[in-house]
């Protein structure tokens, strides 16, 4: 009998096992992040359950449209996003919601405000929805000055005051990885338990990778040390092999195959968008958090992504992330074209 794999299967690292390990390394924690992170998490799973459920439920479809009980349905995102507020405010240990489905940021009922807020897109990748395509959630945890006295300034942070940052992926498994700022962890969702197992502990990024990843369909509008880069990856001038091309469409598929496998991701600005087309605060922010946790680096064209700061919350920012040599490249592109 092989007790070392009885003893796998029986001690599990459950997520809510690891921040309460995480927790115990601050004496002063009272374990409110705690409980909020298992609600996040409950948010996962029930988004996790429909996004399965989708095509037979017919979940699918747009908003308004009613089922055979003459009920209306709800679109994907729309239900998700429900689900993540009501779980978030139901915590207790929320104050403001910034969700990329709210036009508005939600301020907390102060009778349940607590001290953290919480930016999201509770559903990501909205193309690839009606498809099968991986999709997923992506959020980012800020502490309040004061709840009291919550205004938008206390999300309006640069994103290296974040707290923690993660995503869920909705894909051939449902995975979350997770940074609470000391280094990322992957736990992947064993159905039959209904938890969250840690499974890719301590991630770190490949310092180079041979993957880049980006909508090149854009490329006439580019600018130049955007068009160098993607033209250097696909004949580079070192002698070395071409990188390849692999484009999803849905950030948290990209950026988990990056995160993974090395490379890059990128959403340029172009003509069209000067300011790219990913925002600032639940996209851009909680991976690049990820992205320097797991050892890589994330870079908006001007600066390091994190250090921006956010005036508007659905904000947007180009956004180059990913292995750390990879990033390193197209930062000394624009610092070409800078001195120019
Ligand atoms: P969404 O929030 O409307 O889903 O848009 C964000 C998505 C990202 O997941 C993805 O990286 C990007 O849009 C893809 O954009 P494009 O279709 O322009 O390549
Ligand atoms: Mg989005």
């Amino acid at each position: 009998m092989d007790h070392s794999a009885d003893a796998q299967r029986t001690d599990l690292m459950t997520i809510t096992r690891h921040v309460l390990n995480e927790q115990s390394k601050h004496p002063e924690a009272r374990g409110d992040f705690t409980i909020l992170m298992s609600n996040l998490v409950l948010g996962c799973k029930f988004v996790c359950s429909a996004v399965n459920k989708a095509g037979l439920a017919k979940l699918i479809g747009l908003a308004g449209d009613t089922n055979v009980q003459g009920e209306e349905q709800k679109k994907l995102d729309v239900l998700s996003n429900e689900v993540f507020v009501k779980a978030l405010t139901s915590s207790g240990r929320t104050c403001i919601l910034v969700s990329e489905e709210d036009e508005e940021a939600t301020f907390v009922d102060p009778s349940l405000r607590g001290r953290y807020c919480v930016v999201f897109d509770p559903l990501d990748g909205s193309s690839n929805i009606d498809c099968g395509v991986s999709i997923g959630t992506i959020f980012g945890i800020y502490m309040v000055r004061d709840k009291n006295e919550a205004s938008l300034y206390d999300v309006l942070q640069p994103g290296n005051q974040m707290l923690a940052a993660g995503y869920c992926l909705y894909g051939s498994s449902c995975m979350l990885v997770l940074s609470t700022g000391s280094g990322v962890n992957g736990f992947t969702l064993d159905p039959s338990l209904g938890e969250f197992i840690l499974t890719h502990p301590d991630i770190k990024i490949p310092k180079k990778g041979k993957i880049y990843s980006v909508n090149e369909g854009n490329a006439q509008n580019w600018d130049e040390p955007t068009s160098k880069y993607v033209e250097n990856c696909k004949y580079p001038k070192d002698g070395s092999s071409p990188k390849s091309l692999r484009y999803v469409g849905s950030m948290v598929a990209d950026v988990h195959r990056t995160l993974l496998y090395g490379g890059i991701f990128l959403y340029p600005a172009d003509n069209k968008s000067p300011d790219g087309k990913l925002r600032v605060l639940y996209e851009v922010f909680p991976m690049s958090f990820l992205m320097e946790q797991a050892g890589g680096q994330a870079f908006t064209g001007k600066q390091r992504a994190l250090d921006l700061v956010p005036t508007k919350i659905h904000q947007r920012s180009p956004i180059f992330l990913g292995s750390y040599d990879d990033v390193e490249e197209i930062k000394a592109l624009y610092v070409k074209e800078a001195k120019a």
